[in-house]
């Protein structure tokens, strides 16, 4: 028997239409079939997502953050029916994410939910899953092209001038700070590293020394922080802007015998982020609701495939909570800290 077209299943022997989806109302126009066929798929509508194919392309295999968008996006695809296969590269570079991207589309999934791991780099691979009629859907990080149907993230220039405002609180704003993050290009980090810098404009008698990368690497991040309190040993305090960085800094500061001197506030809250807080290595995190961005993405994905009209807004933002040592095991704090595994 020849195998389905997509967006058909099985019922007696016989390959019968399951539901009208995006792509066959591509196809049934194309053979000249109204429209008026498709009232009645509306978002959300009993169970009409059941069956579709999404795939979750991570910025990286192994980081709690997307982990969490992970089980967020298993949960929802769950409760609709759909299937979701999730998929990351070993490293954040789009050298590595490109063909796994290259590889989702070959398979001709239904929708791809991508964190792009760098802002112009995955625009080119992008466009060639939605020139194969793939609906693409951002999350976390975006390209600068709007070609995607949306972005699904954390509001992350926000979350940069919360970290400034948590780090002078915890300097008493005055010193020496800087800001750890991962690579120029990559959306998140780039706007929180901008956020930081316009939040210090507050603090006249806060100095800013710059930002330095680590590759997404915490040896790397702690070899920065370490050099940077050897060369300025009145520094008052680090930024770090994602989960290696921030881990970094606090193994750099320890290391440099300054633990506790030396403040740190860090985007994302790991379990390492959450020990090192409790240790007081960390004086406070800007945690992400990575799962809620996997979980909405999902049911967005849905809605379009059951829908065919594009999401009325292009930018979703979800929420952060910045965590301290006084509210970290409070109920409304304590749900939104990463899992090591869903
Ligand atoms: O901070 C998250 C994510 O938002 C960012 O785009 C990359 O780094 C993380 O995955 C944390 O490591």
């Amino acid at each position: 028997m020849k195998p389905p077209e997509k967006g058909a299943g099985m019922n007696e022997g016989m390959w019968v239409p399951r539901r009208i989806t995006r792509r066959d109302f591509l196809g049934l126009t194309v053979a000249g079939i109204g429209v008026s066929m498709l009232g009645g798929c509306g978002s959300g509508g009993g169970g009409s997502s059941e069956g579709y194919r999404i795939t979750l392309i991570q910025g990286v295999r192994g980081d709690e953050f997307y982990i969490s968008m992970e089980c967020g996006a298993q949960a929802k695809a769950q409760e609709l029916g759909v299937e979701l296969d999730v998929q990351g590269p070993p490293e954040f570079s789009a050298a590595e994410q490109t063909p796994i991207l290259n590889a989702a589309v070959q398979a001709s999934p239904d929708a791809i939910l991508i964190a792009p791991t760098d802002k112009v780099a995955m625009i080119g691979p992008i466009q060639s899953a939605i020139n194969q009629d793939i609906a693409v859907f951002t999350v976390d990080t975006f390209i600068e092209e709007d070609i995607a149907l949306a972005n699904i993230s954390s509001d992350n220039l926000e979350g940069g001038r919360k970290a400034a405002q948590a780090l002078a609180g915890a300097i008493g704003e005055e010193g020496k700070v800087f800001c750890i993050s991962v690579k120029p290009g990559i959306s998140t980090t780039d706007q929180r590293q901008q956020g930081f810098e316009q939040g210090l404009k507050e603090y006249p008698d806060i100095e800013y020394l710059g930002t330095e990368f680590c590759e997404d690497d915490p040896n790397r991040a702690a070899q920065i922080a370490n050099a940077t309190i050897q060369s300025n040993p009145d520094l008052a305090g680090i930024f770090g802007a994602n989960i290696f960085s921030v881990q970094g800094a606090a193994t750099g500061v320890r290391q440099a015998g300054e633990q506790g001197n030396i403040k740190i506030v860090g985007f994302d809250a790991g379990p390492t982020q959450i020990k090192d807080l409790r240790e007081e290595a960390v004086d406070a995190l800007v945690a992400q609701h990575p799962s809620d961005i996997g979980s909405i993405a999902v049911q967005m994905a849905a809605d379009y495939l059951d829908s065919n009209e594009k999401p009325s807004k292009k930018e979703v933002k979800t929420g952060l909570s910045i965590v301290t040592r006084d509210n970290y095991e409070k109920p409304d704090i304590s749900k939104y800290l990463y899992k090591a595994e869903c």
